[in-house]
């Protein structure tokens, strides 16, 4: 539950959008949940009074048309007619503490065979694109077909909630008892003005486009400062469509992690074992997963780096997963490590993001199975 809730909680972490990009006018295309999906719980769609009657709104509605340079009255009839969901208010809590994390657990929800196979058809049908993105950033085609997979199951879950909506209840009604409250509502202040900049400027309806509670939107679930700052027009069609251009949403992604240091050619982590005789269980309490260490500085702590990792050159991290009541798993993770950690800010969704690209990446280079149709011609 924890680790769902720090997914969801981690899209509004993220930051995305380049300079002139455009927003689609067209929210994405409803379709069936999935299995996969049903099992991440919803806030409540319950909704709350129109900003309308909010004098604080509307006061910050004058800021921020200052601030940002937008037509008054447009700011003003936008937020009014916004809405608060006390659902999304009660979502952005934190989980209660003290519930174990499991690594098995969480990558069952993302490692399983409806995202392997929706993933699968997602990089045949974009082959080209994702090698042109490779090329061009370095970024891997299984990292960004993890991160899609990962995010909305591929375009199938982009979210529900009208992005003015979630922006405004996270921005003017952020719970007090969160315990980073006031730097929270800061980002989601800044991220609701960046939204209605975006949309003014690419003249979309800024109460038509749907996300997440937390206000990523499209395939790659931007929030509006990523898509803003990272993300690219990759089709060529003079437009950013992080909704309906897969082309778009794979150039995007790729900028996103070249503009987070990826590092070409470099394997994201590597396999660990413990020497007994000089393991220091003082450091295994403190796992982190910025890169700090050399594989001379985890030696000295009885950490060993597993071939070829021995040979890496380069800070590492270690990573801690915890298994519920079983013993946690340890790796040492790189710099890629951390980039995908810039997406969201927990070891355990990075891992599932590599571990889905891997197993679509298998998939995808897999011969083609002989079916008894085709297999002599002969059926009955
Ligand atoms: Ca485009």
């Amino acid at each position: 539950m924890k680790k769902i809730y720090s997914l969801l909680a981690a899209a509004l972490l993220l930051s995305f959008s380049l300079p002139s990009a455009a927003v689609t006018k067209k929210p994405t295309a409803k379709r069936k949940a999935t299995k996969a999906q049903a099992q991440i719980p919803s806030p409540s769609k319950t909704k709350g009074p129109l900003y309308a009657g909010r004098p604080d709104v509307m006061q910050q509605a004058e800021a921020i048309a200052e601030r940002r340079s937008l037509n008054l009255p447009w700011v003003q009839k936008t937020l009014g007619q916004a809405r608060f969901m006390p659902g999304i208010a009660k979502a952005i809590l934190p989980p209660p503490v003290g519930v174990p994390k499991n690594w098995a657990a969480y990558r069952s929800r993302f490692v399983e065979p409806v995202r392997i196979q929706a993933g699968t058809r997602f990089w045949q049908n974009n082959l080209e694109t994702l090698q042109r993105a490779e090329a061009q950033t370095g970024v891997p085609a299984r990292i960004i077909v993890g991160i899609v997979g990962v995010e909305t199951i591929y375009g199938q879950n982009t979210g529900t909630f009208r992005v003015i909506d979630a922006l405004a209840t996270l921005a003017f009604d952020f719970p007090a008892a969160h315990p980073r409250a006031e730097a929270r509502r800061a980002f989601f202040l800044a991220e609701l003005e960046e939204y209605l900049a975006l949309t003014a400027r690419t003249h979309t309806d800024p109460l038509a486009l749907r996300g997440s509670y937390a206000g990523a939107m499209g395939w790659p679930q931007f929030m509006p400062s990523s898509w803003v700052k990272y993300a690219v027009d990759f089709d060529g069609d003079g437009r950013v469509d992080l909704f309906n251009s897969q082309a778009d949403v794979i150039g995007s992604v790729a900028n996103y992690f070249k503009a987070f240091q990826w590092q070409p050619g470099m394997a994201t982590h590597y396999p660990v074992h413990f020497d007994a005789a000089t393991l220091d269980p003082a450091f295994l309490q403190n796992p982190d997963i910025l890169p700090a260490w050399t594989v001379a500085d985890l030696a000295a702590k009885g950490v060993l780096v597993d071939p070829p990792g021995n040979q890496h050159n380069g800070p590492l991290a270690l990573i801690e997963l915890q298994n519920g009541e079983e013993p946690p798993e340890f790796v040492a993770g790189t710099a890629n490590f951390y980039a995908i950690t810039r997406y969201n800010w927990s070891s355990y969704y990075a891992m599932a993001v590599i571990e889905l690209g891997d197993a679509v990446a298998e998939a995808v280079a897999a011969p083609p199975q002989v079916t008894a149709a085709d297999d002599g011609g002969v059926t009955k």
